[in-house]
């Protein structure tokens, strides 16, 4: 209420990550943190385009259909260019990939920093004209000792990312990040304008009893996928089967699978061989997140994080989520022809 005493110790993310460094005694530059930085105030920036188009939305069904298709088709466009303008004034970054290019950016010598970005701008874009939640994904790798910045520095395991996180825009914007030591939520606070640290150390349930697929591609999945999902919508009694939440947004069912805990799946199939979601910029940094906070995230037969991309733009098969949940798919895996 009103009448509460303000908190007047706030921690916002730039403190955390700051007294982070200063607890681990880490030699850190500060690099890192001004890079985070600039991706807050492009999440800030992107956050209040996505409310504004929300606010067209509103006017375009009053009649203006037109403007509000192309303030939609907008969107994703503008926060891969807010990205990668602010990405660069940085001058903390090297190599940029984003979803929405088809090249990586090598950034110029002016403005060249020592780490590379990997981010999908707006993850989620079919759920954009139903204000639906969608969101920011983005990984970070330091550039490898020798090198100037080039696409190997990005061409690299997900287990050797620096920090990873996503924010979400919904009802508030959310930001999520871990940087090596465990996972942290933050959640926009608009009248100051700072991410605080509401969700410290977010630690996934061993596990759950939500399971999050496009069940719609049922026809095409492989054995495995449908004898797990088989196994838990008709376990043995005593057992309940589990609630199906699929929202559509990787973002929005991560975010969910790590608070509540459960399973997310995007598998390959008969139709899509690699499955959809990017392994770049969609997969490595969910499945960092993931074992952060001390899940598991895997192709069904191998961990994510351990892939060797040999393009930016490739796909992979993803199952992340509570431990023991991951785990019995994975044996379905083993165990089925
Ligand atoms: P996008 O990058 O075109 O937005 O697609 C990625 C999205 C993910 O957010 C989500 O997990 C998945 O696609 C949903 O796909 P589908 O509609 O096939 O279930
Ligand atoms: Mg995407």
């Amino acid at each position: 209420t009103s009448e509460e005493t303000p908190n007047v110790d706030l921690i916002t993310l730039t403190r955390h990550v700051l007294s982070d460094q200063l607890r681990l005694g880490s030699t850190a530059t500060g690099d890192l943190t001004l890079l985070l930085t600039a991706i807050q105030v492009t999440s800030k920036f992107i956050a209040t385009n996505v409310r504004k188009a929300r606010l067209i939305n509103l006017v375009g069904l009053a009649g203006e259909t037109n403007v509000q298709g192309e303030e939609q088709k907008k969107l994703d466009v503008l926060s891969n260019d807010i990205m990668v303008n602010a990405l660069r004034a940085s001058g903390k970054t090297a190599v940029l990939v984003s979803e929405e290019l088809d090249d990586a950016i090598i950034i110029e010598d002016g403005y060249k920093g020592k780490y590379c970005v990997v981010f999908d701008p707006l993850d989620g874009s079919s759920n954009i004209d139903a204000g639906v939640n969608i969101g920011t994904i983005f990984g970070i790798y330091r550039v490898r000792p020798d090198s100037t910045g080039t696409i190997e520095d990005v061409l690299r395991p997900g287990s050797e990312m620096v920090a990873a996180g996503y924010t979400m825009y919904g009802s508030s914007a959310n930001l999520v990040l871990s940087t090596g030591s465990g996972v942290n939520g933050y959640t926009l606070d608009a009248s100051l304008g700072e991410f605080i640290l509401t969700h410290p150390n977010i630690t996934i349930p061993s596990r759950g009893k939500i399971y999050s697929f496009n069940e719609g591609n049922a026809m095409y999945f492989h054995p495995p996928v449908t004898a797990y999902l088989k196994s838990i919508k008709f376990p043995a009694p005593p057992k309940s089967p589990y609630s199906a939440r699929y929202i559509g947004s990787m973002v929005a069912d991560v975010h969910r699978t790590l608070l509540y805990g459960g399973i997310f799946g995007y598998p390959n199939d008969k139709k899509s061989k690699s499955g959809k979601l990017r392994l770049l910029y969609e997969a490595f940094p969910m499945a960092y997140l993931t074992e952060q906070a001390g899940g598991i995230a895997t192709t069904g037969t191998k961990r994510i994080l351990d892939i060797v991309p040999t393009s930016i733009h490739e796909r992979c098969p993803v199952f992340l989520g509570s431990k023991d949940d991951v785990q019995d798919l994975m044996k379905f895996y083993k165990e089925t022809p």
